[in-house]
């Protein structure tokens, strides 16, 4: 009831960072291109394979600071069985995906003050996902009216015939191409969200799509995950010459991220031949980390920042790029670009990485001398015991569908879900 959202609120306004005055509002009223990397691990940057680059573009936008893109080499997924929804639900609610099973299915008709209905009323932004696939899987055509979604481009929207289909769905370049249109029609100014597909398990990919080898690690799933990566990497760099030429790219923040792992602990013996290390428990850890990178247009890319953070943090750091008040909302994340930004990441199993140390199935590590710490700190034992209060308040906010009994502010308005329809083209 709304004790217990009380005690949330308490929770989340001492978590709260201020924003940073370099970007607070810079993005105000800009259109907003979020890109899903699918199956991305942050591993795969700079990485070379038989000596070649495995995602040369994205290693340009990471490390030539002209670009604009500022990169967090230390951006860890929070996901569990929820996977690409999980990801989805962190990013666009700044609440944690359950320890079973997927929100978006169980919790699919759940009260949700999501970044795309905050960013329509607050800021007349219109919103859309675009993916090639059906629109009923992880539930999407009935959370995503929760969210406040106004257009959803699935499979019915797209030219699906055999040469442009792998494994889940539409391949990543027609992905791209056929998703142009549709992108250019949109009212502005848009928050459009671009799901990447063909970077999947078990990483299928037809010859001519192929333009590096695999790896040799006799793991087929691990050895093709290179030559899908590359094809992504083609298609982003397909998608933002056409942002360019149809002039949607100077002027959009373009932010780009990993959704979840994709060689999970199945192949830690190929993985150790593709990293040159044992996979113990904390490099399987530290494996967690996707990418995030941002372009805020006007503001100068840091590089490469190395704050730890996580999926959690994506939605503050939005709002206070576009000059939101984030502390209005309950979130569990806070703005990565703040100078109060808490940095411990917290998994949802429980463990969480922190700028010095680890926790891992039970241990503290050391990040630097990767060795066991044998007395933790009173500090580390007080974080442990609040990543499982973070986690155990945000599972409230879902089993309870709490957000019912909160008003953000004077003008939230809770969605009303009749407004939204995902039929199709034709309907
Ligand atoms: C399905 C796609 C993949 O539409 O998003 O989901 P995943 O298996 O990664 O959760
Ligand atoms: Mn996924």
């Amino acid at each position: 009831d709304s004790n217990d959202i009380t005690k949330v609120e308490e929770y989340t306004d001492a978590k709260y960072a201020e924003p940073n005055e370099k970007y607070f509002g810079k993005g105000e009223g800009k259109n907003i291109i979020k890109i899903h990397l699918e199956s991305f691990q942050s591993f795969l940057i700079d990485y070379k394979l038989n000596g070649e680059e495995v995602t040369p573009f994205l290693n340009d936008l990471v490390h030539d600071q002209e670009k604009g893109f500022t990169y967090f080499d230390n951006f860890f997924h929070q996901t569990e069985q929820g996977k690409t929804a999980d990801a989805e639900l962190i990013t666009d609610t700044s609440l944690y995906g359950l320890p079973q099973g997927s929100a978006f299915v169980t919790k699919g008709n759940n009260t949700y003050q999501g970044l795309p209905a905050i960013l329509e009323q607050q800021q007349g932004y219109t919103s859309s996902v675009f993916h090639g696939d059906g629109k009923s899987f992880w539930n999407r055509d009935e959370v995503y009216k929760h969210l406040g979604i106004n257009e959803f481009y699935h499979e019915d929207y797209y030219d699906m015939s055999e040469e442009n289909v792998i494994n889940y769905g539409l391949k990543d370049k027609p992905f791209f191409e056929q998703s142009m249109p549709y992108l250019e029609d949109m009212e502005q100014p848009f928050y459009a969200h671009m799901m990447t597909l063909t970077h999947h398990h078990p990483y299928l990919i037809d010859e001519e799509d192929a333009s590096i080898e695999p790896a040799e690690t006799g793991d087929g799933s691990v050895d093709r995950y290179f030559q899908t990566a590359r094809y992504l990497d083609e298609s982003l760099e397909q998608f933002f010459n056409d942002l360019k030429e149809k002039g949607l790219y100077e002027d959009s923040i373009i932010m780009i991220y990993g959704d979840h792992y994709g060689i999970s602990d199945n192949h830690n013996r190929a993985m150790k031949e593709i990293t040159g290390e044992e996979i113990t428990p904390l490099k399987n850890a530290e494996l967690q980390r996707v990418p995030f990178m941002i372009k805020v247009p006007g503001v100068e890319s840091e590089g490469i920042n190395h704050e730890y953070t996580g999926q959690i943090d994506v939605m503050p750091t939005l709002l206070h790029i576009l000059g939101i008040d984030a502390s209005d909302y309950i979130q569990f994340g806070t703005d990565m670009f703040s100078e109060d930004h808490k940095e411990f990441v917290p998994f949802r199993n429980g463990n969480f990485m922190t700028d010095e140390y680890s926790y891992v199935d039970g241990k503290y590590y050391d990040n630097e001398t990767k060795e066991v710490i044998k007395e933790p700190t009173e500090e580390m034992k007080k974080m442990e015991d609040q990543v499982v209060k973070e986690l155990e308040l945000s599972d409230e906010v879902l089993y309870g569908d709490l957000l019912r009994f909160y008003t953000p502010n004077e003008e939230w308005e809770p969605v009303d879900t009749d407004n939204y329809f995902y039929g199709g083209p034709d309907e």
